[in-house]
């Protein structure tokens, strides 16, 4: 079964069990306290409105964190498109050239190479990095909490999500603030102790363990922060709702 059609046929799952009306209601509850994604619509919408409305309410909460001997002896690369000339010539280079811009809602934009980032305090975590496609593996992440570098630029006080962009022109996603300032959210230059694989998103990524694997994205160059995601490709807050994915991906 293609992809396409698997995930019609997931929404239309989500639809039949969303039917029920408490859930509407629910939902009705969740838009009054501010607890949408901002992708909801229809009935699809309400499946991912209770899962984003209960993390909510639960934001605090830590991804799992795993032993060293938890580790996967592979840590699965998901296919990516071939590198484009500019990305070669920076990993020529040894991404010296590559920056990671801040910008938007903050009060000191500005960007950060590698090396930069590599100098601040580090985080390291072993965690599940787990697709929507079924597979998954454990691998230990080492990076700067993207909480720390918003800090650094300012956080500006009518900012509520943060857009993130890749080299990759299809690949951005957001979060709001309060996934962005979890401990656990990091910008991610290391794994199993060794630069970060361009496979796996080198030199930069973001690292999410609480949502699906696709809202980790890979070759990382801009973090922005905004108070309307409409302003940004179809205003579904991500690439991934305009093929069908949700916005909140939480687990
Ligand atoms: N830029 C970019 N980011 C990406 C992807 C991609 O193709 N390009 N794939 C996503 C998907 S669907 C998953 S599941 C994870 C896979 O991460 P991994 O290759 O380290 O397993 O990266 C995500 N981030
Ligand atoms: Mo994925």
């Amino acid at each position: 079964m293609n992809e396409i059609t698997r995930r019609r046929l997931l929404k239309t799952g989500f639809g039949v069990a969303a039917g029920a009306a408490g859930i509407a209601a629910a939902a009705r509850t969740a838009q009054h306290y501010e607890l949408i994604p901002p992708d909801h619509s229809g009935m699809y919408g309400l499946g991912e409105t209770l899962n984003y409305a209960t993390h909510r309410l639960t934001s605090h909460s830590l991804a799992r964190e795993f032993p060293r001997s938890a580790i996967s002896k592979v840590p699965f690369a998901n296919e990516i498109a071939p590198p484009s000339a500019a990305f070669r010539k920076l990993r020529e280079d040894g991404f010296r050239d590559w920056r990671l811009q801040v910008d938007g809602m903050v009060t000191r934009p500005g960007s950060f190479s590698v090396a930069e980032l590599k100098s601040y305090a580090a985080r390291s975590q072993i965690t599940h990095l787990a697709c929507e496609e079924g597979w998954s593996y454990i691998a230990e992440w080492k990076g700067v909490p993207l909480a720390d570098l918003l800090s650094r630029a300012g956080i500006g006080k009518q900012a509520k999500y943060a857009v993130y962009f890749s080299i990759e022109k299809d690949w951005w996603d957001s979060i709001d603030l309060t996934d962005a300032m979890h401990p656990q959210t990091l910008v991610a230059y290391g794994l199993n102790g060794g630069d970060l694989p361009v496979e796996n998103g080198g030199p930069l990524r973001m690292r999410l363990p609480k949502q699906l694997g696709y809202k980790s994205v890979k070759f990382l160059n801009r973090v922005t922060l905004t108070d309307d995601l409409k302003r940004f490709g179809k205003g579904l807050g991500s690439a991934s709702p305009e093929g069908g994915y949700t916005w909140y991906a939480g687990i």
